[in-house]
């Protein structure tokens, strides 16, 4: 075996790659999906547990209130899968699962997810808690995973939960729809979660919260630059702020740089300049009116089938069929 110095090409991870175009661009911008590594999840956690953070409640709400009214409008007598996309720590689904198994439904559930080592503590889990559940656990990037998916003839039921859609602009929201509509049988259904317009002080606050866990939150996509691309980011030179549009729907995270300042990359070999009081976009949390979640599926070549809310409107899980 022979070994060559140096290799003839470093891979350069898409961390990295997303990491320089982004701090390249104007204005400079990060993607919210760069938030989720282990200390980031952890963090989010957190969130999902303050006072000010209602979405995950009121999500939760409809899939402990009513399974039983979901269930009831999927068409399905026959064995079907259930193939969710982000599962994540599964607990919000793990409702409905329960109330199907109940029910001596015949699935199988598919989550879908990029972390192996999420989709192994899921399994681990739901075998402990679930043990009649048949899961079959799947691992990679959602576009891949569904163009090479065997649903074995049997109709499909689609997950998109958490209002993660929200974190889409226009354009890549229906994208990702139009991808799942393309694998989708005429019995297949979708059921995607959607935060609503509220009151505006309560979407603010729930994205600015007091303990200042959301900050930390942002703050954290810094701490992973250092650590991951070798840069040299000093916490204290930024700040974090955010703020909700109502007349758009759309909450906007960014980081402030507190003074001009060059960053150095390292593991980019390149350096990065802030003027006084420059950007970094983290993050859209898109709230939606019922008209535009319609118009959303009419984009996509899909219908609203059914909308299921929480006892505040706050939220809705909206059932979708092709159109
Ligand atoms: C996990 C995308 C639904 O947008 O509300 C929470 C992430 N960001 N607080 C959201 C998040 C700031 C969350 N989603």
């Amino acid at each position: 075996m022979s070994t060559t110095f140096p290799p003839p090409s470093i891979k350069e991870s898409p961390f990295a790659t997303d990491v320089r175009e982004g701090l390249s661009a104007v204005p400079k911008s990060l993607s919210s999906k760069y938030f989720y590594d282990d200390a980031g999840s952890r963090i989010f956690q957190q969130i999902m547990e303050l006072p000010e953070y209602y979405p995950t409640r009121a999500e939760m709400e409809i899939l402990t209130r009513q399974p039983a009214d979901i269930a009831a409008a999927l068409p399905y007598r026959k064995p079907f899968n259930i193939i969710e996309l982000g599962a994540g720590d599964g607990l919000k689904t793990k409702e409905l699962l329960k109330y199907l198994v109940g029910q001596q439904a015949d699935f199988t559930y598919m989550p879908i997810d990029i972390s192996g080592e999420a989709m192994q503590q899921l399994e681990g889990k739901l075998a402990e808690t679930l043990p009649g559940l048949k899961v079959k656990t799947l691992v990679g990037d959602y576009f891949e995973v569904l163009n090479n998916l065997d649903s074995d003839g049997r109709p499909n039921l689609y997950l998109f939960l958490g209002g993660n859609i929200g974190n889409y602009e226009k354009d890549g929201a229906i994208n990702l729809l139009r991808m799942i509509r393309n694998v989708m049988q005429a019995d297949g259904r979708l059921l995607t979660g959607f935060d609503l317009r509220k009151n505006p002080r309560i979407i603010q606050e729930a994205y600015d919260d007091a303990a200042g866990v959301t900050r930390a939150f942002n703050l954290n996509l810094l701490t992973r630059m250092n650590r991951e691309l070798g840069a040299d980011f000093f916490l204290d030179q930024f700040d974090f702020y955010s703020f909700y549009n109502p007349r758009n729907g759309e909450v906007r995270s960014m980081l402030v740089s507190l003074s001009e300042q060059d960053v150095y990359f390292k593991s980019l070999n390149q350096s990065v300049h802030f003027q006084k009081n420059e950007l970094i976009h983290t993050e859209l949390s898109k709230k939606y009116t019922l008209t535009e979640i319609d118009a959303l599926a009419a984009e996509s070549g899909f219908v609203v089938e059914r909308n299921f809310f929480d006892s505040q409107h706050y939220f809705t899980d909206s059932l979708w069929q092709c159109d």
